[in-house]
């Protein structure tokens, strides 16, 4: 029976089926994505029972980034390497919790891919119950390339192959993309499974909605501070839930910009690259948005030379990240 938008279309199945279009495919992001899949329902379940469970709140280390880590962040990165760690075509776990990458296996051995994660962004926001999540990009390690995982990952013939993202909201919101559009999955609790509920999302090419941390104003470059004067005076609206995966789940259905500029004391801007502004400029072009690194263009064109680097964003609705590029430029 062809499929149809009334059939009931588990994650899974959708990634088989889609897999079967591609003469040659081995399996492999079927395999690799019904791991992502147990992990995040795995992690939302902690989440949702973090109050009850304890598990609210920071521990006394830092991570790579010199930042506090909190409970859950810890037991997140945990599952996801445990679910992972057994899939044998993956050579490579990045986390954005761990200054070096867990090394499973070499591309001789089969290794064909890394994963890089960030396993719970937003958890400062878990004590107030606001949704945050994890995000995750596949990157295609390049045939022959020899190394430290580093190199291998950072070299050109790497390729994100896919990305996505689990929000943990009022619902369970799975959001993917092979590089062929970008679907949407819920979880039905009832079933334990991701369903199919759109395919071939596409983000509105226009909506006066910014979501920055106005907050910091005083700190951004000019050419952020004049768009922010043009877009009050034009009428804009503004949201901002400070939790990366819920902001851009929100631009992406509704449409509008999300920012997060360099400031005075961080130049570079907060968000890390492969963790976060790569996956999420993946899932937004894909639907027809747009999002570039600042004044530096197409974010995605922009190589970084480190792990845990960090990049200035604005991606969202073609107009509006053309508006505010033309105070940049
Ligand atoms: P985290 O990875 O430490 O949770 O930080 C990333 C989060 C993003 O989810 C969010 O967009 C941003 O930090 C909010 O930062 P700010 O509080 O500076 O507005
Ligand atoms: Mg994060």
């Amino acid at each position: 029976m062809p499929w149809t938008d009334d059939n009931l279309m588990s994650l899974q199945s959708h990634v088989l089926v889609e897999e079967r279009h591609h003469p040659g495919a081995t399996g492999d992001f079927t395999w690799i994505l019904s791991a992502i899949s147990l992990a995040t329902k795995t992690i939302g379940n902690k989440v949702r029972r973090a109050r009850i469970e304890d598990v609210i709140g920071e521990l006394s280390e830092h991570n790579v980034q010199g930042e506090q880590q909190q409970k859950l962040d810890v037991i997140s990165n945990e599952i996801i390497k445990s679910c992972l760690g057994s899939r044998a075509n993956i050579g490579a776990l990045v986390s954005e919790e761990e200054e070096t990458p867990t090394v499973l296996r070499s591309h001789d051995d089969g290794g064909r891919y890394a994963v890089l994660f960030d396993p719970l962004d937003g958890s400062s926001n878990l004590d107030v119950s606001v949704g945050v999540g994890t995000i995750f990009s596949v990157v295609r390690l390049g045939d022959g390339v020899k190394g430290t995982p580093e190199n291998m990952i950072l070299t050109p013939e790497s390729k994100q192959v896919a990305a996505g993202y689990v929000l943990y909201g009022s619902s369970t919101v799975f959001v993917l993309t092979t590089g062929q559009g970008v679907d949407m999955f819920v979880l039905d609790h009832s079933i334990g499974a991701f369903v199919l509920v759109k395919r071939d999302l596409m983000i509105p090419t226009s909506q006066k909605i910014y979501s920055i941390n106005e907050a910091y104003v005083d700190r951004f470059p000019a050419g952020y501070r004049s768009y922010l004067e043009w877009a009050h005076e034009d009428g804009y609206s503004s949201r901002y839930i400070g939790s990366m995966v819920a902001d851009i789940h929100r631009t992406l259905l509704k449409g509008g910009v999300f920012i997060y500029p360099p400031t005075d004391d961080r130049p570079e801007g907060k968000l890390r690259y492969l963790y976060e502004a790569m996956p999420m400029s993946m899932i937004i072009e894909q639907a027809g948005g747009r999002s570039i690194a600042g004044n530096q263009g197409r974010l995605l064109d922009i190589k970084p030379t480190s792990l845990h680097e960090r990049i200035p964003v604005v991606m969202g609705s073609t107009d509006e990240v053309d508006h505010v590029e033309r105070f940049l430029s």
